[in-house]
This record gives structure tokens, sequence and C-alpha cells, in this order.
């Protein structure tokens, strides 16, 4: 089921036209109420009362997070502030959060969009949502609650934690739809197993995952454990939140991007050159139709690529792959460049191994040292019979022992890293407790 049909299923050459429309009034939008925009488009030599078209975005001028940061908190606002209707937040690493504002129409865009990619996602008016995302300052819990109820569903907004009212909920609320982060849904998936709680018993049919990379591998775990169809949802607070891009689930094979109202390219991460279609780098949005917070080719540092055609759901919205990781996720060890991502896509192969992983760099003396930590399947821990299943029972099993060897060669043959592979316990590794989940541990540089 398609939310927006005539979006959706636009033809491309008919969409094209409108997004020119679009990016045209944006542009003088811009000019006209964000004097940061006004001085960088002038620099660009681009006139607000030119006829543009997508084709156009090359030459216009990239924004960057530190854009906003310098503009903190309110300085990019196109309206002022008593015409906004609700703020939002993202927690950077260090300093500052990344603040966004939307006015009422924003919002009403943002519930179009989610209510589009949950639809994509398999969810249907009168289903009932379970929303796991965290409410509060994150664009999860609120963004999904508000088109959820566009779609006409009934949300239950259990926001993230609490693991056993969560539970609770779901057993007796029975909904069909599940929203959340890939790593809470395995965190949850593994509480009803604890419980003694089958797939089959658990109602969810559908499951809304994104907010962090996530592999096939996991996406299996997450299928057989709750048993659903889960699907990616991709977005960030800059551009709106959820609702950017969907998987739809008769497919599964990347993200149909919300093109008409997010325009995405894909640029070389060193050269800022527009990449063609299929070739990786980093995305970058435009957003079209925004009022409060609009963004001129805004670097988003997710790694991705984008590929075109009529998908065999009906949509002609362009479709963006997987997000490998962003561009500071990358790990350099040794002069050799490695996502998490990648990490788990190669563990994947190896029969014994659960999903769930850990990275951790260190350096010995001048040498950095990558350590993966991977978690040994419940099943094949079931099946080691010894009464604690120590570092040591794991170390001296012979299967365990010829898998680990296989996996730091893959590692080595792939990547081109020599690795130091680490099997533990399942349960041995860091787990989601509702938010998104932190993979690597860099000690390089504490000292
Ligand atoms: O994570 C918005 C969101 C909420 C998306 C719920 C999906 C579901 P931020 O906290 O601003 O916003 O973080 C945005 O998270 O730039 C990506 O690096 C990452 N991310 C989001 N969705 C995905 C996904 C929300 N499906 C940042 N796959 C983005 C991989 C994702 N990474």
């Amino acid at each position: 089921m398609m939310f927006d049909p005539a979006a959706e299923s636009m033809q491309p050459s008919e969409r094209a036209s409108v997004q020119g429309e679009r990016l045209t009034s944006l542009v003088r939008y811009l000019h006209e109420h964000v004097p940061f925009y006004r001085e960088r488009l002038e620099e660009a030599g681009i006139k607000p009362d030119e006829d543009l078209s997508v084709d156009d975005l090359p030459r216009m001028p990239v924004t960057t997070k530190d854009d906003l940061r310098n503009n903190y908190p309110f300085g990019l606002l196109a309206v002022p502030t008593g015409e906004l209707a609700r703020v939002h937040a993202s927690s950077g690493t260090t300093g500052k959060p990344t603040v966004v504002a939307y006015t009422a129409a924003d919002l009403d865009l943002f519930a179009q969009v989610v209510a589009r990619c949950l639809a994509m996602g398999g969810a249907r008016p009168h289903m009932v949502l379970h929303n796991a995302y965290g409410y509060g300052l994150f664009t999860g819990g609120l963004g999904v609650h508000a088109g959820a109820e566009r779609l006409h569903m009934a949300v239950v907004p259990a926001s993230a934690g609490m693991t056993e009212r969560q539970l609770t909920l779901i057993s007796d609320l029975k909904p069909q739809v599940i929203a959340a982060t890939p790593s809470y849904a395995l965190t949850l998936a593994q509480a009803f197993r604890e419980r003694g709680i089958s797939p089959d018993a658990i109602s969810l049919d559908y499951a809304l995952l994104g907010a962090e990379p996530w592999t096939e591998s996991m996406r299996a775990e997450i299928d057989s454990s709750l048993a659903v169809r889960s699907t990616n949802l991709y977005g960030l607070s800059e551009i709106i939140g959820p609702g950017v891009a969907g998987e739809c689930v008769e497919v599964r094979e990347g993200s149909h991007v919300n093109e008409d109202h997010f325009f995405p390219e894909v640029v070389d991460p060193g050269t800022g050159e527009v990449l063609a279609d299929g070739q990786e780098g980093v995305l970058v949005i435009t957003t079209l139709t925004k009022q409060a917070l609009p963004l001129l080719r805004y670097r988003t540092g997710d790694i991705t690529a984008l590929s075109r055609g009529t998908c065999a759901c009906g949509r002609t919205l362009v479709t963006m792959a997987p997000v490998k990781g962003r561009a500071d996720d990358m790990l350099i060890v040794r002069g050799v460049n490695v996502y998490p991502t990648q990490v788990g896509d190669i563990l994947a192969r190896v029969p014994t191994f659960s999903p769930h992983f850990q990275l951790v760099v260190t350096r010995e003396a001048t040498l950095d040292v990558l350590e993966v930590r991977v978690e040994v399947t419940e099943e094949y821990a079931r099946s080691i019979t010894a009464e604690v299943l120590s570092q040591d029972v794991i170390e001296a099993d012979h299967t365990l022992r010829e898998q680990r060897a296989q996996a730091a060669r893959l590692l080595r043959e792939t990547i081109g890293l020599s690795t130091t592979v680490t099997l533990v316990a399942p349960g041995g590794t860091p787990r989601s407790e509702g938010g998104k989940l932190q993979r690597v541990e860099d000690r390089r540089h504490v000292s």
C-alpha cells in the first residue's frame, strides 16, 4: 500500500520538474530569509530570480554540520522563533547539541513522510504500532508517533528502555508493528526468548528499524526471533528526522528516498564531486519544501549509493543502499579504512557467530591493534557441555578455534587487516538498552 501513490509512483520526468520548481522557490526563499545562505549563494553566483533544475545543484554551496554548530542555536532559521511549533536536538559526542526547528507546516510534512515510510514497511491504518524509539529531543519517538497517527494507526508510545515493561505491553496489547532501533529489537528478541516466549506467540508482523547502521545478519536474526518482516527506516534530525527514506516490505533492497521533499546526491568524500548512480560516497540532501530550517546540499556524512528504476512495489523514488556508516565512524587502523558494518557482514559468514560484536582499537607501542569481539550463538553455546561457559572453555573448543581462524582469514582477505578475533559467550558484548548502540571502543586516544 502507498500512503501517497501520486507522489511515490510519479513519472521521474514529471517529478524532476516538480523538484526544479521547488528548488527555484527554495533558493529565492533562502536568499530572502537566511543571511548565511544569501552570502553563500551570492559567492557561488546564483541569482534569486534564476529558473533552476536539480541539475544546477552541483554549482551550489554545500552545508555542513559545522555550519549548524557555528550558527547555534537559531542562526540558520528562515522564520522568527515565534513561528516555531517544535524544536528537536541530536546529541553530539562533544559539546553542544545540534538544534533543529519546525513550523506547523514542517510538522505536517514530517508526519506525511513518516506515514509514507510506515506504509512502505507494511504498516496499515487500524493496526497497532508499538513505538520503542525514544521520546524527547531525539526525533525518533515523536516523529514516528505523528506519522503513525497520520496513517490512522493506534500508537503505543512506549519510548525506549525498560525492557520488561516493553514485553508486557507487546504481549498484552498485541501490536502488529514495532518501531525501534535494530540493536534494541535484538535486545527485545532476546528478552522474549529468555522468558520462553516463542516467536509465533508474538503478535508482531512488521518492524521498522533505523537510526543506526545494521546488517543483513541482524535482519535475519530479528525476523526469525520476533517473527516479523523488518525494514529499514532512514533519516536524520537536520533534514527532518525519520521519514527521509524507507524500505518497502516487498523487496527490502535499499530505501526509497522521499525525493520530492528531500533531494539526494552522492558525492566523493574527498573532492565533493557528484558521483554517478551506483557509486558509493557521502549522501548530500537538499530539503525542497521545509520552512523553518531549510538546508541546501546538507552533507549528512552517511556513506551510501543511489540507484534508479521502478521498484517491484511500484515506487519510482530513487533508492539508497543501506548506510554503511558515517564517514566519521570509519576507523583507520594501520592505514586501512574499515567500517563496523563491513566487519559485521564478514562475521555473518561464520555459522557459530551471532550478530553481536564489538570493535576495540588499542595502540601497542606505535602499532594499532583491532580486536574483534564476537559472541558465539546461543544455540552453539548450549551445545558445549560445560558447567560454565568460561573464556577457557570457549578457547578450548575445536570448532570455535577453527571458525575463529576462518573469521580472521576472511577479515584479512576482505578488508586487508590483521585482527585479533576474540570469541565471547552470549551476552558478552554491549547491548542496546533502547537507543543507538555504540559498537566501537577506540582506546587509542586515552592516556
Ligand atoms: O536517527 C532519525 C531516525 C529516527 C531515523 C528513527 C530512523 C528512525 P539522528 O539522531 O539525527 O536522527 O541521527 C541521524 O543516524 O545521519 C545516520 O548516521 C544514522 N541513521 C539514521 N537512520 C539510519 C539507518 C535519527 N536506517 C544519523 N541506517 C544519520 C543507518 C542510520 N544509519
